[in-house]
């Protein structure tokens, strides 16, 4: 054989072998591979129940775990001293999960407000303004629906969504009509009034937002008129919220042609003694006689509970000067003040906008750290109604959808301006 041919042969065979060699590993790891997980599916780790996705560890590093795994890890992590036991099957563990975590909802709902609102848990009054758990001032912003009885149907989760997400709101307030056509005292359907009620302080705590309840008077000046059905409504609620942080009492709207002393202050009296069998500790807000405006009334003649404040509501267009200096005047005497309402047309909830006089309300608001929260989630064609006419999206508006004044309180709301 010639020489030249023989080196030929030799150069040959050594390429096979080392593809040879490569094949055989790649083959050896293969099978390695699926050895392992076939072990793995034997020794049950994962079960025919699926996993529920992955957790890490103390050690930080992700691991794959069973129902029984996670739910044996969560109650660890939440059930403080109860014992840590994967259950016997998949529908007890769910049927448990889900009353557990109702148990925790308040937990959750702290958790969010740590996390997305500057404020935690249950507020309280402390000077002129409120304060959360860990003793930081807290200012709400946010807004009121129409009355629940007309436009129930902006009482919605993704409406609330849309006011936390894109206005940072962190309140809402439910106004519930005593009055007026299809109000709470005069005819309307209190199951779905109430109904109603409920579902708003549901979506507020599940978004972890706060709520206030607001008996709505109007037509009926004196809160007097219908003491005992407020009575009635407000143990209810308290009865059912007692166990809730972020239930807020606004027991009278706006008395007017009243007397602070004589009218207002024992009814408000008798309602806070409902509410505080159930609850010693919500915030209860108590209008004040002119529509809300005279907090001035209340300096020297303060309601005797420690977590009280009193409503002053404006309509910028028409109120000015003259109720600033009320709002200035009660704070400097040190009385704690909520704008449970407010709007920037005139008292009309009409007419046209002032928005200098809007712009001196925030500015004085925000200096104070005084809560405001804007009339009203509707699409009514009127000029304080925050969602255009045309617009009939119940939730997720756009800053084009919003009406004038509702892109003037968005920016507020999201502390602009
Ligand atoms: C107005 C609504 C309007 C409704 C009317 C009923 O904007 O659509 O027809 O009530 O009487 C308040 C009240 C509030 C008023 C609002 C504007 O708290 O109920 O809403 N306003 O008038 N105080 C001052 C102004």
């Amino acid at each position: 054989m010639p020489a030249e041919l023989c080196a030929c042969g030799r150069e040959i065979i050594m390429k096979k072998g080392i593809i040879c060699l490569i094949a055989g590993i790649v083959i050896g790891i293969a099978l390695a591979v699926g050895a392992m997980l076939f072990i793995r599916n034997i020794n049950g780790r994962k079960t025919d129940k699926g996993t529920m996705g992955t957790m890490t560890r103390g050690t930080g590093d992700a691991v794959e775990y069973t129902d029984a795994e996670v739910y044996a890890a969560w109650r660890t992590q939440n059930a403080g001293d109860r014992h840590a036991t994967a259950p016997d099957n998949k529908a007890e563990t769910q049927g448990t999960l889900a009353s557990e975590s109702a148990q925790s909802t308040q937990q959750i709902l702290k958790q969010q407000q740590n996390g997305s609102k500057n404020a935690s848990g249950r507020l309280h009054v402390s000077g002129t303004v409120l304060s959360d758990e860990s003793g930081n001032t807290v200012q709400l912003r946010g807004v009121s629906t129409h009355g629940l009885a007309w436009f129930p149907e902006y009482v919605n989760r993704e409406a609330f969504r849309t006011l936390r997400d894109d206005w940072n709101a962190n309140v809402v307030r439910l106004a519930l009509y005593t009055e007026e056509y299809g109000g709470y005292c005069s005819g309307g359907d209190r199951t779905k009034l109430n109904q109603t009620v409920a579902d708003g302080v549901e979506y507020a705590t599940e978004l972890g937002m706060y709520v206030i309840i607001d008996w709505h008077i109007l037509s009926d000046n004196n809160p007097n008129s219908h003491k005992a059905d407020a009575i009635e409504f407000f143990s209810e609620m308290s009865a059912r919220y007692s166990g809730y942080t972020n239930v807020i009492y606004e027991i009278c709207n706006e008395p007017h042609y009243v007397n602070w002393n004589n009218d207002i202050k024992p009814y408000a009296q008798a309602v806070i003694g409902a509410i505080r069998a159930n609850d010693k500790n919500a915030v209860i807000i108590v209008g004040t006689n002119t529509w809300s405006q005279d907090v001035d009334d209340v300096i020297g003649n303060r309601i005797d509970d420690d977590n009280v404040m009193y409503a002053l509501h404006f309509y910028a267009a028409t109120h000015k000067d003259y109720i600033r200096d009320k709002l200035k005047k009660a704070i400097d005497n040190g009385i704690p003040v909520f704008v449970s309402e407010s709007s920037i047309c005139d008292a009309s909830g009409n007419g046209g906008i002032d928005y200098d006089s809007a712009n001196t309300w925030l500015r004085l608001m925000n200096d104070n750290n005084v809560s405001f929260v804007a009339w009203s989630l509707c699409n009514k064609n009127e000029t304080s109604a925050l969602i255009r006419p045309d617009c009939s999206k119940k939730s997720g508006w756009t800053a084009e959808e919003l009406s004038d004044a509702g892109r003037w309180y968005r920016e507020a709301v999201r502390g602009g301006h």
